[in-house]
Order: C-alpha cells, then sequence, then structure tokens
C-alpha cells in the first residue's frame, strides 16, 4: 500500500478543499535571520519576532520529512560592520549570544547555516549574500525555495527576490514572517513588492 507523505496526509485533512503540492528533495525550507538579536528583547527587534519560531518548527518538520533541504541564513557581522555606522544598532555581531539562532529553533542535524554579512566593508540582507547559498541549492537540485523568516521588509524579502531572480518558484510562508516596520506600512509594501516579482504567498501551514 502506498503510504501518504506527511505533506500529503496533512494537506488532505486541511479544512476548505486546500491543495497544496507534496514536498520532495527540490525544496528547500529557507529560514532567514531568526536570531536572538531579530526577536523581542534582541538590538535590533522586530515585534513578533519570536513567533515565527513554533511555526518554522512545522515547516522544518513536514519539508525535511520528505527529503527537502533545511537552510538557515544569519546575519553574522564583524564588530566594525559598516552597517552599525548609520544605519542600524550593533546587531548580529559574530560569535555574541544575539547573534545565536532562537533557541528553540529546531533545526536537524542535516540543517546547513550560511553566514552573510561577514565582512566588514559590505552588506548583505539576502541570504544569496552568503557565501555558499547559490553553489549547494544548484548541486541539490532545488527548484522550490519555501522563505520565512526575520525581518520581512529587509532580509526576507531581499532574499525571495533574488530567489526569484535566480530562475526558483519562492513561496512565502506569511505566517512564519514578520515586518519590523520602521516605517507603519513597510511590511504590506514588502508583500506587495514580492507578489509583482511573482513570489507566490502561502497562508496555510504544512
Ligand atoms: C536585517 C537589518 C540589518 C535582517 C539584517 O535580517 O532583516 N535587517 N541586518
Ligand atoms: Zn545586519
Amino acid at each position: 500500500m502506498g503510504e501518504l507523505s506527511k505533506a500529503d496526509d496533512l494537506c488532505d485533512r486541511k479544512p476548505g478543499g486546500l491543495t497544496m503540492t507534496a514536498f520532495n528533495e527540490a525544496d528547500a525550507l529557507l529560514i532567514v535571520d531568526v536570531q536572538n538579536d531579530f526577536c523581542p528583547g534582541g538590538a535590533l527587534a522586530v515585534p513578533d519576532g519570536e513567533q515565527v519560531v513554533p511555526v518554522i518548527n512545522q515547516w522544518i518538520e513536514a519539508i525535511a520529512a520528505a527529503g527537502g533541504s533545511i537552510i538557515a541564513s544569519r546575519d553574522w557581522h564583524p564588530a566594525d560592520h559598516v552597517s552599525f555606522a548609520s544605519l542600524w544598532p550593533v546587531h548580529c555581531v559574530q560569535q555574541q549570544p544575539g547573534a545565536a539562532l532562537h533557541g528553540d529553533l529546531r533545526l536537524p542535524e542535516s540543517a546547513v547555516v550560511v553566514s552573510k554579512g561577514t565582512e566588514q566593508n559590505q552588506d548583505s540582507y539576502s541570504a544569496f549574500g552568503a557565501e555558499g547559498l547559490a553553489e549547494l541549492l544548484q548541486q541539490r537540485g532545488i527548484q522550490r525555495l519555501w522563505v520565512c523568516g526575520l525581518a520581512l521588509d529587509y532580509c526576507v524579502k531581499a532574499t525571495a527576490l533574488d530567489g526569484v531572480a535566480a530562475g526558483y518558484t519562492v513561496n512565502l510562508i506569511t505566517a512564519a514572517t514578520r515586518a519590523v516596520n520602521l516605517h507603519p506600512e513597510d511590511g504590506h509594501r514588502a508583500l506587495h513588492a514580492l507578489k509583482q516579482a511573482g513570489v507566490l504567498m502561502v497562508e496555510a501551514n504544512p
């Protein structure tokens, strides 16, 4: 008897007849910058940022069970990083507790962590600025990205746009991202820009 994959199983039981593609080895969950400094109490806190963690944990389980890749990016700055001068408060300094991934995130052993913003004189909002990410996705034959994390209006947005530009089908998990909203409408604007660019909005959970 063919056993339903976990994703099939869960999707079949969703009320309202939502259909979702079953996950497979061509899927990658891209968890952007779910770090202490971007959560309440951190140096550059995103309101309700910690609320993404339990949702992301569900996605980790579903995609990992289907043989997909789990990839987490981290903002990983030297102590004198260029973005600290005027743009942002000091945040995500390499090796500091604020730069650690949120402690409740349940990354499997097989997860890959990539670091960005590691050079003093250069910033990267996009996870595609992390060394090795583009190559890893290619080597693994990834076709679909499931993007989530912090912050929607900066690094999540830049990552999703780069994913589209690189030719991936990019899905944004809306329940698993939050905006910093330095300007009140930034989160909404980001969603709009992402839809315009062809990013698919996923409002259900697996
Ligand atoms: C981020 C501001 C500065 C982010 C990183 O991860 O969204 N935002 N550095
Ligand atoms: Zn940063």
